[in-house]
């Protein structure tokens, strides 16, 4: 496979509702989209940064200059025997992962249309027909909207909720929603908002069975959290601090998680994604995948990396109507009654792109090669 020419294209959505972390309120969505062109067919991926650096060090803005000038360059008119060699095309490049990740995710997705198969079966995938599927809801502005948002994912069939939490928006709405849903799967994620100086508040939350608290302290601080795993019942699940297979080995080694959320631009893609899943996997380390808001391409990938046999917990992938008006794929990513996505078999990434929306989205276009 020889990759003679990529297309960047940075697009901006508007989410249906505003989305509310410890760190941030989204109400727009900026993503670059990366369509690489090899062999008269084109791979699609999507990068997945923020419109600031507040989730990790990546954002929009870092990842177009990133991609033209070191990752792109890398991979451009060299044989490529297999997408699993694109990571380490780039690894010399320090971090910015999510940049890196929407190349090597879009040079799958040509690998599996050249050989006229599904995504989820050239990475290996294929473990279960239907993903299971949770919400990830934001922080709301009262905690009756938080019970009737939860109430309506409910009914929509989704089998586990996500709460957004940070200081002074975590115990007592934990509590309300515990008291009017007492069965549901429910976990919290604070997103880094605490520090252990916080063990003996996060600790109440052990009283309300959650399955798990996500990324509690430091997005790059696995040590604290082997030290607050110790003072909690509730598992723990890192999102944040996981960013190689090797340090997902370390955290497993020193007991700081759980549990572990898979995301693919974190990573840096498909290949080093696979790697995480089977360390935790050796482990007996349950994972599952993560969201970030991403549009139909992003969800399409995600549908695929969950179908790998270790992805046995309900993830943060969801319908492309609970973020977007219109999504960029034909049809848009929808869920089954019972909270599951089922997986297509169409080659690559199993959508169909709407290029005139694409088009009509598009605040910037660049050609590189
Ligand atoms: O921490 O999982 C997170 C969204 C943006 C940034 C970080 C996170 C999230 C989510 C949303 O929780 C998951 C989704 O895409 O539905
Ligand atoms: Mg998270």
């Amino acid at each position: 496979m020889k990759i003679d020419r990529v297309t960047l294209r940075q697009i901006a959505m508007p989410l249906v509702h505003f989305f509310e972390t410890s760190f941030s309120r989204t109400t727009e969505r900026h993503m670059i989209l990366v369509e690489v062109q090899g062999d008269g067919l084109s791979g699609w991926g999507e990068v997945t940064a923020g419109e600031n650096p507040f989730y990790n060090e990546e954002w929009t803005g870092s990842a177009w200059p990133i991609l033209r000038d070191y990752a792109i360059p890398r991979v451009l008119g060299r044989e490529i025997a297999s997408a699993a060699d694109v990571y380490p095309l780039t690894a010399h490049i320090r971090g910015h992962n999510m940049a890196r990740g929407g190349l090597e995710t879009a040079i799958w997705d040509l690998e599996a249309r050249q050989k006229g198969i599904p995504l989820w079966q050239a990475i290996g995938g294929g473990a279960r027909r239907e993903i299971p599927c949770g919400v990830s809801i934001g922080i709301q502005d009262s905690i009756r909207e938080l019970l009737e948002n939860i109430e309506k994912e409910l009914s929509a069939g989704y089998q586990r909720i996500k709460m957004k939490i940070k200081p002074g928006r975590d115990i007592e709405a934990v509590r309300q929603v515990r008291e009017h849903f007492p069965a549901i799967k429910l976990m919290v994620d604070a997103n880094s908002a605490y520090t252990l100086a916080d063990s003996d508040h996060l600790r109440k939350l052990d009283d309300y069975y959650l399955m798990m608290i996500e990324q509690p302290l430091d997005h790059d601080d696995i040590i604290d959290h082997a030290q607050l795993q110790a003072r909690l019942q509730t598992p723990i699940c890192l999102d944040e601090c996981i960013r190689t297979a090797h340090q997902a080995q370390q955290a497993i080694g020193m007991r700081a998680c759980g549990i572990i959320n898979i995301k693919l631009g974190r990573v840096g893609g498909f290949a080093e994604a696979k790697r995480v899943h089977d360390a935790a996997q050796a482990a007996g380390i349950p994972v599952w995948c993560g969201g970030m808001l991403e549009a139909g391409i992003g969800r399409a990938h995600n549908i695929a990396l969950a179908t790998l046999p270790n992805f046995v917990l309900p993830g943060d992938v969801s319908a492309s109507q609970r973020y977007w008006k219109r999504d960029i794929i034909e049809p848009e990513v929808e869920t089954t009654a019972h909270g599951t996505i089922a997986i297509r078999d169409e080659p690559g990434f199993g959508y169909a792109l709407d290029l005139d929306y694409i088009r009509s989205l598009t605040l910037r276009e660049e050609n590189i090669g």
